[in-house]
């Protein structure tokens, strides 16, 4: 076990960290840290929290998703035989829209959630981005892998961290990061190719979920409270309600986007 697993295996929590572990990459030459200091989680009452759950739904004529123009970048082409692909940016079935991240954005006052100490995985293969979004906790290791044979950078937008802009040159390469600060939503690009995207969610508590196919989604563990949730899609920005939710509760909300 390392000394992040330690700190986190004991409850406490990373208020500012960001850190880089090269993985065969040079780049600064290994790790990178910031002073770490902790703060006590806050005790949950497991025999209280409840689940919220439910839809994201696209009301109306969904617009086309985008395509990615890999034209000119023919070790990208040869990965996509059969032509450039869907960006993966409008993706609604049946009226579910999937990859929106629905999270409490208010409402759970000054509890401290400890970060998990499992890695969150950003990989670049086929010249895309996967997954397209996702989300950790403050503190949770991050890892962004480049499983290509061609050279991709991870930029990430973060307003409120500080942004980070690392080159994976080879397969196999990865580099980790802890990002320090919350925030809904953090861009990602790949530099060298202008199509890659990824959308990155760090909360200070573990209450977010990116929807899936039929554009469901989970937050456990809730425990009860007046709470604000939000839903972000990056074409189709965000919506959020108030959720009162009693204790042992499961309670099913949905949000809505429409055509236009
Ligand atoms: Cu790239």
């Amino acid at each position: 076990m390392n000394k992040y697993a330690s700190f986190s295996f004991l409850g406490l929590f990373f208020s500012v960290l960001l850190s880089a572990c090269g993985g065969g990459e040079g780049g600064g030459g290994g790790k990178q840290e910031a002073a770490i200091p902790a703060r006590q989680a806050t005790p949950l009452d497991l025999s209280t929290v409840g689940t919220i759950t439910g839809a994201v739904r696209f009301e109306g004529a969904a617009p086309e998703q985008s395509v990615a123009q890999l034209s000119g970048w023919s070790e990208c082409s040869a990965q996509h035989p059969q032509g450039n692909p869907p960006a993966g940016d409008v993706l609604v079935k049946e009226g579910k829209l999937q990859n929106a991240m629905v999270f409490i954005k208010d409402g759970l006052g000054n509890r401290v959630f400890a970060a998990p100490t499992e890695t969150v995985e950003l990989d670049q293969k086929a010249c895309v981005f996967t997954p397209r979004v996702l989300g950790v906790q403050v503190g949770q290791p991050l890892k962004f892998l480049n499983s290509d044979p061609m050279a991709h950078n991870v930029h990430g937008f973060a307003q409120k961290a500080k942004p980070w802009n690392m080159s994976l040159s080879v397969k196999g390469t990865s580099r980790s990061v802890k990002v320090d600060k919350s925030e809904s939503m953090i861009e990602i690009k790949c530099d060298i190719h202008a199509w890659m995207r990824a959308y990155l969610g760090v909360f200070d508590h573990p209450y977010f979920a990116v929807s899936g196919v039929d554009g469901s989604f989970t937050l456990k563990n809730v425990p009860p409270g007046e709470y604000t949730v939000e839903v972000w899609h990056e074409r189709f920005g965000t919506r959020s309600q108030k959720v009162t939710f009693g204790a042992k509760e499961t309670k099913a909300i949905e949000f809505a986007f429409t055509a236009g």
